[in-house]
């Protein structure tokens, strides 16, 4: 399925209401110094990568609630990202999972993601559950292993969806490692640590040229006593190790609770080596709920530094978005509209702090001023310029009633059935 611009402009109606709202929003922000045109192409120019993981119903530990019409295969997976684009404008990028989303048929993917606009972002490998084809478990640790033929096992895995990626135009590999232990004593952590530190830059080594590897860290899951890359530290550590394209990611929910994340964004981005960033919401640990429906102003303040080290940290390279969200009681591409409309939402706010006026209120200790700063663009409704930046591009006025309108589940549902089941979590 495939929604034209012809179906988004009729859906949209009229743009009365909406051309009264941003001029109104637009005179405020200019007499405040704003260049409302900057903003809105900052904002239409702003791409995420959906995973490819996202678009089925997510699972839980105890169990899994199906999602009528899902995608039965990866063709039908970027499809959904099409829908979710040609609403959004937005979502221009997929981050395929390997090997839940080996492509069977290349050249008929490449083609999908030509036709709706999509490329293809870093790609992630799998060594956190046992393949069919593996001749080894990972059952205590992969890249981390005591036995040297299961780490080139996991190596290679790693190497052959780089060899995948490459097919597709990809130019990272994310690589998360579940490797750690459930109890103590288990296992020495200096030895983890070390095999780990060898893995990584044999996968290092063996990425083209123009290719860089992502390290994600998380504290704790599926192992509870330990995880060999826990934190940004470790992960930085392995990630200078590596070589100068190798760089640190951070996963919102991958933090132990109220971990100060702008502060880790900050100090990854003053050197250089902050490369990935994915976005979900949690309340209690790595909950994968939709971005912004939590902690919106957690999201806000780390966007503030995102936003200041976009501008004045040339060292760091361009950051992979993406959202890594994945739950099962909403529509997973209605639950994939408003992470994206909430993402933008704390850009937009970010973009609209006064960051001249806040560092001459940092200078003079005027401590009540800084919050001002932050909070007077953290109040501000900045949806009609979401909606400007969407509209230039012959997006959505408002993606999730235009979802609604078309009535794209039910045409999902008649075209792919009721009993179709995504792979992932
Ligand atoms: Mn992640």
């Amino acid at each position: 399925m495939q929604l034209n611009k012809e179906q988004i402009i009729a859906v949209n109606g009229s743009l009365e209401e909406h051309e009264t709202d941003f001029d109104h929003l637009a005179d405020k922000l200019t007499r405040r110094g704003v260049d409302v045109g900057e903003v809105v192409a900052q904002l239409a120019a702003f791409q995420v990568a959906i995973p490819s993981w996202a678009l089925g119903a997510g699972g839980t530990r105890f169990g899994r609630f199906s999602f009528e019409g899902e995608p039965g295969s990866l063709e039908q997976k970027m499809e959904d990202i099409g829908v979710l684009h040609a609403l959004t404008q937005t979502a221009g990028a997929v981050s395929l999972h390997i090997p839940w989303d080996t492509p069977t048929d290349y050249a008929a993917v490449r083609d999908i993601a030509k036709q709706n606009g999509i490329v293809f972002d870093a790609v992630n490998s799998n060594t956190f559950q046992d393949q069919p084809d593996n001749q080894f478990s990972y059952k205590h640790g992969s890249l981390a292993n005591t036995d040297e033929r299961i780490r080139a096992q996991a190596v290679a895995h790693n190497l052959e969806v780089v060899r995948i990626g490459e097919q597709l135009g990809s130019k990272s590999l994310t690589v998360w490692l579940a490797d750690g232990t459930s109890f103590p004593g288990q296992r020495s952590f200096q030895k983890a640590l070390s095999q780990t530190e060898k893995s990584c830059l044999e996968i290092y080594r063996g990425l083209p040229e123009d290719w860089s590897l992502l390290i994600e860290y998380k504290p704790y899951e599926p192992n509870f006593y330990s995880t060999v890359i826990m934190d940004w530290g470790t992960s930085f550590l392995l990630a200078n190790a590596c070589g100068k394209r190798a760089y640190t990611l951070v996963d919102l929910g991958h933090h132990l609770p109220n971990a100060n994340i702008e502060q880790v964004v900050a100090t990854l981005m003053s050197k250089g080596k902050l490369g990935g960033f994915h976005f979900n919401d949690s309340k209690y640990g790595d909950d994968d709920l939709t971005v912004g429906s939590i902690k919106p102003y957690a999201l806000f303040l780390i966007f503030n530094e995102l936003v200041y080290g976009m501008a004045n940290n040339p060292q760091n390279p361009e950051l992979a978005w993406m959202i890594d969200a994945s739950h099962n009681i909403k529509d997973p591409l209605e639950d994939l509209l408003q992470s994206l409309e909430a993402i933008l939402e704390a850009y937009a706010k970010a973009l609209l702090i006064d960051q001249e006026a806040l560092s001459t209120a940092q200078l003079e200790h005027d401590v009540v001023r800084c919050q001002e700063i932050l909070q007077g663009a953290f109040r501000t409704d900045v949806r009609p310029l979401l909606q400007r930046a969407r509209l230039q591009g012959g997006a959505a006025l408002d993606p999730l009633s235009a979802y609604r309108k078309l009535g794209v589940r039910k045409r999902l549902v008649d075209e792919r059935g009721k009993h179709t089941v995504a792979t992932g979590l």
